[in-house]
């Protein structure tokens, strides 16, 4: 079957950016958001978060009537299922986060009135393994006869700040429940992708989605782990990184302040939830990540108290960052933004600074300059470039992302 119409549910990092993309490439795409004002946006040609080039490829997507939004589903020849699959938080620091695919079911069966035979189904949300075969389960439950649809699951594998063309040019895994469905699903993204399209079945695919990240996450551990050695020995870190990865088949990860985002963060978690303690690495190193960022809240209380008995009077703290990582806006799951509501939490007097960001809910953000004039302690905890290189003389410096050493 020839796809010419395609619906996309979910238009946030990913849904919005594949949804342009598709209109771009001639395809009449239907996208679907549950916020109303996230729909009236991309309407009218705009878009509501931060990627270079989206805005372009929004525009013409929607000036050339190729792109519509809207909050309810309609026919189409393929769906593409784009929503967050976060974790259920709890308050159990050592219980393992179970995953929500709450999102999921509900798209799902929000499109099932409109799946005809012959339409392919394809989910990209990352998502434990076994969530393709509940989307078919899914349809199958609100009455599609799923032996005559293709599921698959295409995980998306872009980084934010590269999206545009990362969608295009990275490598993609398409996993069917039936290789017949892989085979329909990756030859509609072979007409927008010049990666390769690697073909394999759903649970493989949604398993190697897991695995990248938990490789990424892993290998940032090994990188705090050495940080807090580091620290006890009195040894540059940055500089030990950089003389062993002169080694030919050494290449070690940069330390931080933890790791954070909606991806490495969270995935890693979704291998761990259903391994039944067959995991340790991975659960390990989720920790090892997660704990760099109380040793952070520590070392800063630390270096308070000693300001304060020296000075006779509290000292102010600029916090430099909130992000989840340099210069982008984005603050899900951001240890910078941990760290810095628990120093306001535990009575430090915080100045907080975010220059991708202007408002906070939560507290003021001021400008760089003025924190650092202002501050007596400067926290750096983003390495974002206008950072980089930073002299800052007669103030107490705590850079935990070697940013000012650029
Ligand atoms: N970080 C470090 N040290 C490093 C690299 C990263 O501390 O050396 C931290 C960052 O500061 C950040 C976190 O890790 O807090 C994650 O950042 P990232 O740049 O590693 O990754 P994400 O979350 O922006 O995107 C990842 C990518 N996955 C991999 O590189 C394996 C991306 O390709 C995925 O599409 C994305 O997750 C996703 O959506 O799953």
């Amino acid at each position: 079957m020839k796809i010419k119409t395609v619906c996309v549910i979910g238009l946030g990092y990913i849904g919005l950016p594949t949804a342009a993309l598709l209109a771009n490439r001639n395809y009449y795409v239907h996208g679907v958001d549950v916020v109303q004002s996230t729909v009236d946006t991309i309407n009218e040609g705009k878009i509501h978060i931060v990627e270079p080039e989206l805005d372009t490829f929004v525009r013409s997507a929607v000036n050339s009537g190729k792109l519509k939004a809207d909050i309810q589903p309609i026919e189409a020849d393929c769906f593409i299922i784009a929503v967050p699959t976060p974790f259920h938080h709890n308050n159990d620091l050592h219980a393992c986060p179970a995953p929500n695919i709450d999102y999921v079911v509900a798209a799902t069966r929000s499109i099932a009135p409109y799946v005809r035979p012959g339409n392919i189904v394809i989910l990209e949300s990352t998502s434990p393994v076994g969530t393709t075969d509940k989307v078919a389960e899914v349809l199958a439950e609100s009455g599609v006869d799923t032996s005559l649809v293709h599921i698959a699951h295409c995980p998306e594998r872009v980084l934010p700040g590269h999206i545009m063309r990362e969608l295009v040019a990275n490598d993609r895994i398409v996993g069917g429940t039936t290789p017949d469905a892989t085979k329909a699903t990756a030859d509609f993204y072979r007409t927008f992708v010049s990666g390769q399209v690697l073909e394999t079945d759903a649970k493989t695919a949604e398993m190697a989605k897991l695995t990248e990240n938990s490789f990424r996450d892993v290998n940032i551990a090994f990188a705090n782990e050495l940080s807090i050695l580091c620290d006890k020995f009195g040894i540059d870190v940055w500089n030990l990184i950089a003389l062993a990865n002169r080694h030919p088949r050494v290449n070690i990860l940069q330390p931080g302040a933890g790791v954070g985002g909606h991806c490495i963060a969270v995935d890693p978690w979704f291998i761990v939830d259903a391994a039944g303690g067959s995991a340790r690495l991975i659960e390990t190193a989720r920790r090892v990540n997660d704990y760099k960022s109380e040793w952070v809240i520590e070392k800063v209380k630390n270096t308070a108290l000693t300001f304060e008995n020296t000075h006779g009077r509290k000292p102010k703290i600029a916090c430099m960052g909130l992000a989840f990582k340099p210069d982008i806006d984005d603050l899900r799951e951001s240890p910078a933004l941990f760290i810095t509501r628990r120093l306001i939490a535990d009575g430090m007097d915080v100045l907080a600074v975010e220059p991708n960001i202007d408002k906070f809910k939560e507290f003021d953000i001021i400008n760089f300059n003025e924190a650092i004039a202002k501050a007596d302690i400067i926290v750096f905890l983003v390495g974002h470039k206008v950072f980089s290189g930073l002299r800052i003389a007669d103030k107490v410096v705590l850079d935990f992302c070697n940013v000012t050493h650029y």
